[in-house]
């Protein structure tokens, strides 16, 4: 068998039922496999000879990232960027995509339609223009911001490039113009189909297989189709960032398989402040409704909304010209620096801090915050390795100086509110203070029983954490079958007794009572650096969602969870991976946590042994051996032979490990709430509304 690490997908598990939820599936998106095509003859002389849309066809992961789902879906992106735009120059309110049955995508807008007449530098109309000249990287025609991909507001030229066939109909000036192109090329003039009296564009394209497909297990090529939650999600966040602005999703293959209307529409008069809502629609709140405010100085509009929660977590995200910025950036380290500076100010004058206490920090004012900063900036400039960072130095102090004066108010104005809110977060200044004082007693302690690594955890030699591994394994039994199994060089082994702790429900502080929990900090070397007052470095606690990991001082670059494939084991699974999302995330989002694949089945046939890892992998082994073989069940890790499992999950030449990771933050945060938080009812609802997909998913 090929060795496959490549990710696929995990799952999560309910509580006390064997439901698995692909919402919350979608948590860990599908590791993308670029299976851009390479063209072997492809040289630096021949860029010169690539003319127009070619380009795109022989490069598009240039374009749009990769050919896989995120590929495909970027096509939506970019045709809905055009429409957003129009919305966003005040001509366009309605915005329709819709999922044809044929697997093609259709949107349409009620904006002004795209001119018809001839643009002079191209000698073609408006449309056949915008739909076959590339305009990679800059702005055309003063319409579209610049965005982190450059495409932005003008990729529906490489949409028609890597379509199979795409068709344009706008209605402008009483009449129906229409054309056609395939992979491209226009199949013929700009057509006048008859009158209207509407207005608006409206584009259908069909992806093209020769350029987006994927890769399963056995190696066999797939076909990619559009995704129900992954339109949603984004379609949603789209609505809720340009307030107003009305978006309707249609998926006509579910209409024609089930007999149902599916359809959302997505429509927010309060904008980003209904996104902090529905964010936190399932935690109890300090103060209704969020705050919210918008002011524009020199070009720039910021837009911010924010409500604190009785919650741990800090949720703050934050976006620019519509994008989200994952690893922040100016814009919001000026909401950050508003918000301390302001928090404290009104705590002292309001002599809730005493001249003698130590002040706030930034993350005792921010535990259960729930914030969205949504700036729109002519000009962007992205930095970092995977431009998700706002570098633009002017945008830090418009944001910190329109934050900081309507926070200000706001406090003024809401003092009943205001002082919930400073209880709170007196309430994490003292648990923070108290848990500081603890865990260096615990330090204390584990330095003099000798080394701060646990008891438990057979250790690998090598000590360097790119070449290590750790297995978190359920229950001692496993546990030793994996400590005889392993390669003890680079494999080390954490047996984990019992249940996990579920962190979503304890004080941030709490987790450090728990010895699972504890044991887990030590063994991987989870270890958060934190300014001091005189600007050193000092070791500070694990906080929810904080990213001031020290990644330096993790111990392995791969963390696999072997649980067994039953109930118990998938809510395992499910209590660590909350765990390492709340407070381990960069680790998550480095890609470090996997989860082992240990068969479910044996099937032997005279000499002949074959371990199969799904049911659909049984019946094919099963169909091509034939008659009286012998089938073997494992109901647990514990069952295993050491060498067998070293064979069948351990080995990395043998093994299948998926790789966890997260696409989309804000609704993942969202998900665990509602699976793991204290909401009994909407936990209730959400899994009612899931459950009948159980049946297709990937356990
Ligand atoms: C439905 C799917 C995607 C679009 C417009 C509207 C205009 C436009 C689009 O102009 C740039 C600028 C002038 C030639 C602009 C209409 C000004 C006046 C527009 C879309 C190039 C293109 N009237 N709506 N492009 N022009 N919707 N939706 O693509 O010089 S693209």
């Amino acid at each position: 068998m090929a060795k496959k690490e490549q990710g696929t997908v995990a799952s999560l598990s309910e509580d006390s039922n064997e439901k698995e939820l692909e919402k919350a599936e979608k948590i860990y998106q599908q590791q993308e496999i670029d299976n851009t095509p390479v063209s072997g003859d492809y040289t630096a002389s021949s860029i010169d000879v690539l003319e127009g849309l070619e380009a795109v066809r022989m490069r598009p992961g240039m374009y749009i990232g990769t050919t896989g789902p995120k590929g495909l879906h970027h096509l939506v992106w970019e045709i809905i960027d055009n429409s957003v735009d129009e919305a966003l120059a005040g001509h366009c309110t309605v915005i329709d995509v819709r999922v044809n049955e044929d697997q093609s995508c259709t949107v349409q807008d009620n904006g002004r339609g795209i001119p018809t007449d001839i643009v002079a530098k191209t000698g073609k109309s408006a449309i056949e223009t915008v739909f076959t000249v590339l305009h990679a990287g800059g702005k055309f025609g003063g319409g579209g911001y610049k965005v982190s991909g450059g495409l932005h507001g003008v990729g529906a030229s490489v949409v028609n490039a890597l379509s199979e066939r795409l068709e344009v109909e706008v209605c402008r000036d009483g009449r129906v113009h229409k054309q056609v192109y395939l992979r491209g090329n226009a199949e013929g003039d700009l057509q006048t189909l008859g009158e209207t009296t509407q207005r608006g564009t409206k584009v259908t394209f069909w992806p093209d297989d020769q350029i987006f497909h994927d890769i399963n297990e056995d190696d066999e090529r797939l076909k990619i189709i559009f995704e129900w939650d992954t339109l949603a999600t984004r379609l949603r966040e789209m609505a809720f960032l340009n307030k107003g602005l009305k978006i309707v999703l249609t998926d006509m293959r579910a209409n024609k398989v089930e007999g149902l209307d599916k359809s959302e529409t997505y429509h927010y008069e309060g904008g980003i402040a209904s996104y902090v809502e529905y964010l936190n629609d399932t935690r109890d709140t300090l103060h209704k409704p969020p705050i919210y405010f918008e002011q524009r100085a020199n070009d720039v509009t910021v837009e911010c909304s924010l409500q604190w929660t009785t919650q741990y977590s800090e949720s703050i995200y934050s976006f620019v010209n519509n994008i989200n910025t994952h690893d922040g950036g100016t814009h919001e380290t000026g909401f950050r620096n508003a918000l301390t500076r302001i928090v404290n100010d009104y705590a002292k004058k309001t002599n809730f801090l005493k001249d003698s206490d130590d002040k706030f920090t930034g993350e005792d004012i921010r535990e259960g915050l729930t914030a969205i900063i949504s700036v729109k900036v002519p000009d962007p400039q992205f930095e970092g390795q995977t431009k998700q960072r706002l570098g633009n130095r002017e945008v830090q102090g418009i944001v910190q100086n329109i934050a900081a004066e309507r926070i200000s108010d706001w406090l003024e104005l809401n003092p009943k509110p205001a002082k919930e809110i400073l209880t709170k977060i007196l309430n994490s200044k003292q648990a923070r203070e108290a848990a500081l004082k603890a865990k260096s007693l615990v330090r204390r302690q584990s330095a003099l029983s000798g080394g701060g690594l646990p008891g438990k955890l057979a250790d690998c030699s090598d000590k360097d954490p790119e070449k290590c591994e750790i297995y978190l394994v359920e229950g001692d039994s496993a546990g030793g079958s994996a400590k005889q199994g392993r390669n003890r060089m680079f494999q080390a082994i954490l047996p984990l007794r019992g249940k996990i702790l579920n962190v979503e429900r304890v004080q941030p502080s709490r987790i450090y009572d728990n010895a699972e929990v504890q044991a887990m900090i030590q063994a991987l070397g989870l270890v958060v650096s934190e300014e001091n007052e005189e600007g050193g470095k000092t070791t500070g606690l694990l906080r929810p969602n904080a990213q001031n990991l020290d990644l330096t001082k993790l111990r392995y670059h791969k963390i696999i969870i072997m649980t067994d494939a039953d109930v118990d084991g998938s809510h395992i699974r499910t209590l660590l991976l909350t765990f390492f999302f709340r407070y381990a995330r960069p680790v998550v989002e480095k890609g470090y946590v996997y989860i082992a694949q240990p068969p479910l089945f044996k099937v032997t046939k005279g000499k002949r042994v074959e371990y199969c890892y799904n049911e659909h992998k049984l019946e094919a082994v099963l169909a091509e051996m034939g008659d009286k073989v012998d089938i073997q069940r494992f109901k647990g890790l514990g069952e295993m032979m050491p060498e067998q499992l070293w064979q069948t999950t351990m080995n990395p030449e043998t093994r299948t490990l998926k790789r966890v990771n997260v696409d989309d933050t804000s609704e993942a945060d969202h998900t665990f709430d509602l699976l793991m938080g204290e909401a009994v009812g909407p936990r209730r609802e959400f899994i009612e509304q899931n459950a009948h997909k159980v049946g297709n998913l990937d356990v």
